[in-house]
């Protein structure tokens, strides 16, 4: 790691600066290719805070071991802090009980759980369920397997020209197909879309579905309660929210938890194992089979706390200003053309093609100036068709980006412009 100062502040009287301090993410003191860093790419994966990294290794500097197992000081101290951080994650979703918290690998296990689980036990040849088209894979693929193995259908909600979810095809579809469960994100990692999920939720309640949230997107960045929200299941990453990766959580309605069969077999899940049959410990150890990911637990804790010192409502507004400012500045850009809806119903990411230059050429270049963007299909490739592209690039913000960021990024894509235009 280079000892550069930290690349912040470098802010105009009307800039909008970085909303937590740039000095606690050490990586963004860092040059690539001889400039500073400029990342933009926190909707893949967030970077992390000191606050982070040091609770992680004075944990397993001093307090390592496996949890659940032995009476001895650090295994206490391991499972103490383990069981502190599904606390702090309950608390921070304003869970009903620490019981409903599971922690998994990540969104994508998350969600595949309760379609291993609930699906395969719930869902019969006939049934439908309604994803939607702006999905990530990972919210579109585990049903699709669960619909092979159980004769039920999945029918997808169409996105409108300008990004939004199509309320009227979402209400036809619910009283046209009378879906067991609805899977739908809380906000596109493509678009930027933030469908209004609270009215979405009450209306497939209204026809008996169920509703599971793919939280991996809003809840790194905005305030987000299962009670106020009346989902039934909420699936999220540690690593999109300044966590680690291999720590995820699935949160779901107790009832409905204790009701479902299990999902891996092993250690930990069991109350009894005879060479009879098994049967299975409560929530939430029941859903996790096998040694946790122990120290990125207590690295989820520690960005649970950050984030909430920080206060998920201020992070909105700081997201919200930057995208506001973006889409702004970004317009000026010739030839760009930008995917997904206005500012007030978009979080801090933005897709865009740039005349014919191919996304990933765009990408490769901007490295070039030190700037971090994606480009390709974002694992939603059901959006790519739906506008008929192969791909886009994209540029997201955090609670480290800054509005300087989003000049550096118009800047560059107008060089690349001038450059291929050549
Ligand atoms: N759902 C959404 C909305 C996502 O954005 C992602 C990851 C996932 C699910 C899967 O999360 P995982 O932690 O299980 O991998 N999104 C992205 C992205 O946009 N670019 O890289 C990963």
């Amino acid at each position: 790691m280079s000892e550069q100062p930290i690349v912040s502040g470098v802010m105009t009287a009307d800039g909008i600066p970085a909303l937590a301090p740039r000095a606690d993410f050490p990586i963004l003191a860092r040059e690539v290719n001889g400039k500073p860093l400029v990342y933009l790419d926190s909707t893949a994966s967030a970077q992390k805070p000191t606050q982070v990294l040091d609770a992680m290794d004075s944990f397993a500097r001093t307090s390592y071991a496996n949890t659940h197992r032995g009476a001895y000081t650090l295994a206490e101290e391991a499972t103490g802090a383990y069981e502190r951080a599904r606390k702090q994650v309950a608390r921070f979703i304003n869970a009903h009980s620490v019981r409903e918290v599971i922690f998994t690998r990540n969104t994508t296990e998350s969600i595949n759980l309760v379609a291993r689980t609930w699906a395969e036990a719930n869902l019969r040849p006939g049934d439908t369920m309604l994803v939607t088209e702006m999905e990530h894979h990972s919210n579109i693929v585990p049903w699709q397997l669960a619909a092979q193995r159980t004769g039920a259908r999945v029918d997808y909600v169409p996105i409108t020209d300008e990004g939004e979810l199509d309320q009227a095809a979402y209400e036809r579809l619910l009283e046209t197909t009378k879906p067991k469960l609805v899977a739908m994100t809380q906000m596109s990692n493509v678009l930027g879309t933030l469908p209004p999920v609270t009215e979405m939720i009450a209306k497939a309640h209204a026809v008996g579905a169920l509703v599971l949230l793919d939280g991996a997107q809003s809840v790194p960045h905005l305030p987000v309660d299962v009670r106020a929200l009346d989902c039934d299941f909420l699936a999220f990453s540690a690593h999109k929210m300044l966590g680690p990766t291999g720590i995820g959580v699935l949160w779901g309605r107790r009832e409905l938890l204790e009701a479902m069969p299990p999902f891996l077999g092993g250690g930990e899940m069991i109350r009894e194992v005879k060479m009879t049959g098994s049967t299975w410990a409560d929530l939430p150890q029941k859903f996790e089979a096998g040694t946790p990911a122990i120290i990125e637990a207590v690295g989820l804790g520690a960005a649970v706390a950050y984030l909430s010192a920080l206060g998920m409502e201020q992070v909105r507004a700081h997201e919200h200003a930057l995208i506001r400012y973006a889409l702004e500045r970004l317009a000026h850009v010739p030839e760009i053309r930008i995917f997904g809806p206005g500012a007030e119903t978009r979080g801090g990411v933005v897709s865009f093609t740039l005349g014919d230059i191919h996304a990933h050429d765009l990408a490769t270049l901007l490295d070039r100036d030190g700037i971090a963007i994606r480009a390709g299909h974002h694992c939603a490739q059901p959006i790519m068709d739906r506008y008929c592209i192969p791909a886009t690039a994209r540029a997201s913000f955090y609670v480290y980006s800054t509005s300087a960021e989003v000049d550096a990024l118009a800047e560059a894509l107008e060089r690349a412009h001038s450059v291929f235009a050549l």
